[in-house]
This record gives structure tokens, C-alpha cells and sequence, in this order.
């Protein structure tokens, strides 16, 4: 970081704020020239509020040179983080497949969603049960009991299960919960986040719709400095003027995700266009951008469906692109 310093400012001042940065445990390396004085800093500059040092009388601008974000930045870990659910890697040289149905339904829906997918190739099972919807008089989900169906498909299909959590209370829910899906109107609810981080279970954590990467990232900082890295990011779209898509599905934060950070970057193409027949070439379009993995909505009668029943896809149609996404994934390397 580094600090520029008011021309007029006195000797007496200069150096009770260089005692005042050094106490916070940064290296000073300043230099003065005929107009302006800089100071550059050394050391954790992650644990510094930009504005906080903006504030300061003395300071005329602060820059920023390095991230500031640490523990989920490439640059001090270079290596892909791998994350094991339950023996379904997720990162590295995989490309991990989730599908499910928007809203858990019943047994019997989810059963027959679940055996299907696996047949095709899915290895993760997602399903809602405390669904955020954006009018309080749609489907809410079966909340507590939408959990108790998914760990029973679970345990009859052998495959691990992602559902997503609303408020930190429900946690008691999650216990057989694989993967804790933070959605993407949470991804800045902080105190969510923290309370995410203490627990051990993986979070998959969606982008914002009007989030920024570096904010998607600062938001994976939050779950990641309170002892949990096991954190999976998901580019769900962003929120442009285009209409003809529900949102538009930002394939580049793919790219830039991979080269910032070394967690596993997964794609959600289902709400990027809000529309079935648009899935598969996003899809395709995941594995190219370097994705670690899709998750799908899929549903055995998607014109009957609770929620989102225009972009699910259909179980013939997953096991179809299934297959059809197989020789991208080798193309790319990557084990499906
Ligand atoms: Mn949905």
C-alpha cells in the first residue's frame, strides 16, 4: 500500500504517524521528493482499512498495490485448492457435476431425480428447502422437512446433497448436509458468512448479482479468516440491461476467478439465462472458461415444477448433455 503525504505537513506530524503505521505492524519505506512524500508499506496490508488511512489529515491518497484479500488469493497459495465431499473431489483436474431440482418437492420427486442424475453422471444432488424467493406469496420451500428428503436420497443413492441455508438458526438442520449453499442475495450478509467460517462443513458461495469479483472474493475472505477454506465460488450471472436472459452469465469472471484465487470456481448456467434451451451451450461454455464444475437444475416435469420450472432441463435432457459435455471435459483435461 501506498500512502501520499500532504507537502505542507510538518516533520513532528510525519513522523508521529510512521510511529502510528509501524505500531500496526508495518515496514515504512518513504521517500521524499521536491513536492511529494511517499510511503510505501510492508506487511499485512489486508488487516488496513483503506478508508480509515484515507482519513488521516496527513494523507493526500492512498493505493493500493496488492489484493486485499489474502487467504483466498493465488498469490499465497499457488497450488488449486481441492475440496473432498464425501469422495467427490471438487478443484484441481476435476469438473464435478450438481443437479437437481430448484425446490425439493416430495420423496418421490426427489428419488426419482436423484436416481436419474446419477445414472447420467452427476456425482453431487442439489435440492432447496428454505428457498429465497423474491415474492413472499411463491412456494417457500418445505424447509426443515425438505432436508429430511434430501438425506433420505441421500442415503438411497449414495450421493452427497447441497442445499442452501437462509439464516444461521437452521444450521441444526444442516448436520448431514454435505455442502451449505450461501445463496446469491446472502453473499454479503457478513454475520452469516463469519458463522459459516466456524463451522467445518464446505460452502459453496454465490456471486452477488451486482457484486463485483473482487467483492465475491473479499466475501469468501470473510468465511475463510474465521478457519474454514473449504469454500466453493459459483458465477450464478450478473445483473446487466440485457432482458433476453433472466441475468447474464459473466463466463469471463471465470477466467479472472481462476488467475485471482485457487479455490474451485463453479458455474450455475441454469440462473444465468432462466431458460432450459440455453443451458447446455452454457454449460459447454463453463468447461472452455477453465470451470471446476456446473450445477443444474434439472426436473422430472419442469412445466409442473414449484420454482424455476422455465430454466430446468428435463432428466432425458441432462443425461443428453451429460454425454455431450464428456468430450469438452477431456478436451479441457479435466475428470468428469
Ligand atoms: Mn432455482
Amino acid at each position: 500500500m501506498i500512502l501520499i503525504i500532504r507537502p505542507d505537513r510538518t516533520d513532528i506530524e510525519f513522523d508521529k504517524l510512521i510511529c502510528e503505521l509501524e505500531s500496526m505492524k508495518m515496514k515504512t519505506h518513504v521517500s521524499v521528493g521536491e513536492n511529494t512524500t511517499i510511503v510505501g508499506l510492508v506487511g499485512d496490508t489486508s488487516l488496513l482499512d483503506i478508508n480509515e488511512m484515507k482519513a488521516n489529515p496527513l494523507v493526500l491518497d492512498v493505493k493500493r498495490v496488492s489484493e486485499p484479500y489474502k487467504r483466498a488469493n493465488r498469490k499465497f497459495n499457488s497450488a488449486d485448492t481441492v475440496i473432498d465431499i464425501n469422495g467427490v473431489p471438487i478443484g484441481g483436474g476435476y469438473f464435478t457435476v450438481i443437479a437437481g431440482p430448484c425446490s425439493v418437492e416430495s420423496q418421490q420427486q426427489l428419488n426419482l431425480i436423484a436416481c436419474n442424475i446419477k445414472k447420467s453422471g452427476a456425482s453431487v444432488l442439489r435440492g432447496g428447502a428454505f428457498k429465497p424467493r423474491t415474492s413472499p406469496y411463491a412456494f417457500q420451500g418445505l424447509e426443515a422437512e425438505g432436508i429430511k428428503i434430501l438425506e433420505n436420497a441421500k442415503s438411497r443413492e449414495d450421493i452427497p446433497i447441497i442445499t442452501e441455508i437462509m439464516d444461521i438458526s437452521d444450521l441444526r438442520y444442516f448436520e448431514n448436509v454435505d455442502i451449505i449453499q450461501v445463496g446469491a442475495r446472502n453473499m454479503q450478509n457478513f454475520r452469516l458468512l463469519k458463522m459459516l467460517g466456524r463451522q467445518k462443513k464446505p460452502v459453496l458461495l454465490k456471486r452477488g448479482m451486482s457484486s463485483t469479483i473482487e467483492e465475491l472474493l473479499m466475501s469468501a475472505e470473510y468465511i475463510m479468516s474465521e478457519g474454514n477454506n473449504d469454500v466453493i465460488l459459483c458465477e450464478r450471472g450478473i445483473r446487466t440491461f440485457e432482458t433476453s436472459t433472466r441475468n447474464t452469465l459473466d463466463i469471463s469472471a471465470v477466467p479472472v476467478l481462476k488467475k485471482l484465487t485457487h479455490l474451485p470456481v463453479i458455474v450455475d448456467p441454469s440462473h444465468a439465462c432462466g431458460n432450459a434451451c440455453f443451458v447446455p451451450a452454457l454449460s459447454k461454455a463453463a468447461i472452455a472458461a477453465g470451470a471446476d464444475g456446473i450445477m443444474v437444475e434439472v426436473h422430472n416435469n419442469p412445466a409442473k415444477a414449484l420454482s424455476d420450472g422455465a430454466q430446468s432441463i428435463t432428466l432425458e435432457e441432462f443425461d443428453c448433455l451429460m454425454n455431450n459435455i464428456r468430450k469438452y471435459a477431456e478436451l479441457e483435461n479435466k475428470k468428469l
